[in-house]
């Protein structure tokens, strides 16, 4: 017997002679192997149906319940959505039957009642343009002038009034901004085409979901969202459009909040930080910037949904809240059911200024609350844990760090202080009472030279610095400049080191962009040596810095480092559907991650634009930017604070 097909094959002899093979048909035996195989293909093929838990139950329902499943996952799970970036700017029609159907005499009526809800429905409700009005305080700073300028002459008394649609190119402006050095007009018109390519391709592959996969050019969307597609990219991009100037897509992207942001469809588990950075900031810089109060309502309505998370014991929010039922919870990671400092700490600039604008002070006293409850605390050498229990209130494994867990809690001391006009005295102390500790117990040098931030894990550095960390150099520039005091200098000095050390980061890649954490050791300095920490994700923090300590030093060499991170960008991250993360930094030919984050819109690409800008164009004097890059108005000096008159 030889064996050189699926089925056997017997040669036969005749007369001892080999016979050439050559028949045409299967033997009995052969068929009956035939067709035993189907039969059983057939009936695993078809008796699975009778397994499946949808069909189990006798209801030809089910299949509709199937579908009805897989159409509210998104049909682009399984083909692509076409385009519809033309023309969904296109203000909405009647279709040619339904102008013909209203031409009968009998319909003027409807077809009148039809013109003016569309009409209605393109109303928008916006505050005055109000004017920046020369307090004491402010009267000398060089960049008054322009700042008038862009506001305009119009009515101090901000009071809401209903203008048409057609109006609404009457937002006060927010942009200009252009910088006296010709080269860098040119790269900040190159980050503008930038924000342009990577919104382009949101609209048009990804547009309602969170984020954009710039590969498979179809939506995305990060466990932080929950499952439903929230527009992430639309929340985080809309402020970023309106600086810039790119009214249509400002205009295209606001049309979706006002008109199909559905709340009640949020039934789903989300961070409640990242709700409230992205979501309630960008929604209130809009505000800020537009005076547009739907963007206000909303922001309101959906801080409204995170306020069941601040149900525990103690009054210190829950990570995770489901936004139809209210349930809330923590990370099961985090020591013990610990709440996180970065994110319980990361509130306070969005939730006062709600309160001010909402004129509600539940927000407001939700993170005073919290405020007063670390002042309560004992810290370590002054230093704050990452973790911290909501139910017993005690402080989680003694983790610290300036990166990922704890941050932006810092940032937001500081800049609550700044956001109340530097009335916030409390807020000041307490981030120069945490940098005094962190100064001491987690700033190293390595031996080549470089400063930075080492982790603490109960009192022992790991001399590890997250990318996230590097958002440190800003804020300490900002810290030493908006007040003298006897930390200043220092703040200066470690400002500029850590600035360094993160381009170095980036510079001794091969790609020219950093990794997502760093390490110091004898045989290397500031690169990555885990193969999962070499991944860069379009994060901002190196150019925040970059931007921040630009605007604070005039030191050229920020916007020289700026410019490399604009090229690297290009090189590695550019696709032709977006922008995407990179898998290993220090490869040559690295693989691609296939996610646009939001963020890069919100911070990365407004950082760029506003390094390549002049200072007039959200200056520090009266704006104060939230953890996720939207600018909320400083009270007091900036009228498009747009306080309620209570
Ligand atoms: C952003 O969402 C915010 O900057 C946040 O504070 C932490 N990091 C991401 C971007 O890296």
């Amino acid at each position: 017997m030889t064996s050189t097909g699926i089925l056997p094959t017997y040669q036969r002899f005749i007369n001892g002679v080999p016979v050439p093979f050559s028949r045409r048909s299967f033997r009995a035996r052969e068929k009956y192997i035939i067709f035993s195989v189907f039969i059983t293909f057939g009936f695993i093929c078809f008796g699975t149906f009778f397994f499946l838990p949808e069909f189990r139950g006798n209801s030809a329902d089910s299949v509709y319940k199937m579908y009805d499943q897989m159409k509210r996952a998104g049909p682009e799970l399984l083909i692509p959505p076409p385009p519809h970036l033309e023309d969904s700017r296109e203000a909405p029609r009647l279709l040619r039957h339904e102008e013909d159907a209203l031409a009968d005499p009998h319909l003027v009526d409807d077809r009148e009642k039809l013109r003016q809800k569309i009409d209605e429905d393109r109303e928008l409700k916006v505050l005055e343009r109000p004017r920046l009005q020369r307090s004491s305080s402010t009267a000398s700073r060089p960049d008054d002038n322009a700042a008038r300028e862009d506001v305009g002459d119009v009515p101090q008394e901000a009071t809401i009034v209903t203008v048409p649609a057609a109006l609404s190119k009457e937002y006060p402006l927010v942009g200009g901004g252009e910088d006296a050095d010709p080269v860098a007009r040119e790269r900040r018109d190159k980050v503008k085409e930038m924000m342009k390519h990577a919104w382009d391709n949101y609209v048009r592959y990804a547009w309602g979901k969170n984020e954009l996969k710039p590969i498979s050019k179809r939506g995305h969307s990060a466990s932080i969202f929950g499952t439903l597609p929230l527009a992430a990219t639309i929340m985080d991009g809309l402020d970023t459009l309106y600086i810039m100037g790119m009214k249509d897509e400002f205009k295209q992207a606001r049309d979706w909040v006002a008109n199909e942001l559905d709340l009640n469809s949020m039934a789903s588990d989300v961070s409640v930080f990242e709700v409230n950075i992205r979501f309630v900031g960008g929604l209130l810089a809009c505000f800020a910037l537009t005076g547009d109060v739907m963007f206000r309502d909303k922001a309101q309505q959906i801080a409204d949904k995170l306020l069941p998370a601040f149900q525990t014991q103690t009054g210190i929010p829950h990570a995770l809240v489901n936004l139809k039922t209210g349930a809330s919870k923590n990370f099961g990671w985090a020591s013990g059911g610990s709440s996180i400092l970065s994110e319980f700490g990361t509130l306070h600039l969005e939730f006062s200024y709600l309160s001010d604008v909402t004129g509600q002070p539940i927000y407001r006293n939700k993170v005073d609350h919290i405020r007063q409850y670390l002042q309560g605390l004992e810290k370590p050498n002054g230093l704050y844990p990452n973790y911290l229990n909501p139910k017993t209130g005690k402080w989680g494994q003694h983790h610290m760090s300036m990166g990922a867990l704890g941050d932006s809690f810092f940032e937001y001391l500081l800049k609550a202080w700044l956001q109340s006009n530097k009335e916030d005295n409390e807020a000041r102390q307490m981030f120069d009472d945490a940098m005094q500790a962190v100064l001491q117990h987690m700033l190293f040098t390595s031996k080549g030279g470089l400063v930075y931030f080492a982790e603490l894990k109960f009192d022992r550095p790991e001399h590890k610095m997250d990318h996230l960390g590097c958002f440190s150099g800003g804020l300490l520039g900002l810290g030493a400049k908006t007040l003298k005091n006897d930390m200043s200098d220092k703040y200066m000095e470690v400002a500029k080191k850590i600035t360094n050390t993160c381009h170095e980061s980036y510079d001794r890649s091969y790609t020219k962009l950093g990794p997502e954490a760093f390490r110091f050791t004898e045989g290397s300095e500031a690169k990555a040596l885990k193969n999962s920490e070499k991944y860069y994700i379009l994060r901002p923090e190196v150019i925040e810095s970059y931007f921040y300590m630009y605007r604070l030093t005039k030191d050229q060499k920020y916007r020289d480092w700026g410019w490399e991170a604009v090229q690297a960008l290009e090189k590695q991250c550019r696709v032709p559907g977006g922008y995407t993360g990179l898998k290993n930094v220090y490869s040559e030919d690295p693989q691609k991650d296939d996610v646009q984050q939001s963020f890069f819109l919100a911070e990365t690409l407004k950082y760029l634009y506003l390094l390549f800008s002049d200072d007039s164009l959200l200056s520090f004097d009266y704006w104060v930017f939230n953890t996720e890059g939207h600018p909320l108005p400083i009270k007091g000096v900036n009228p498009f604070y747009r306080e309620a008159s209570v």
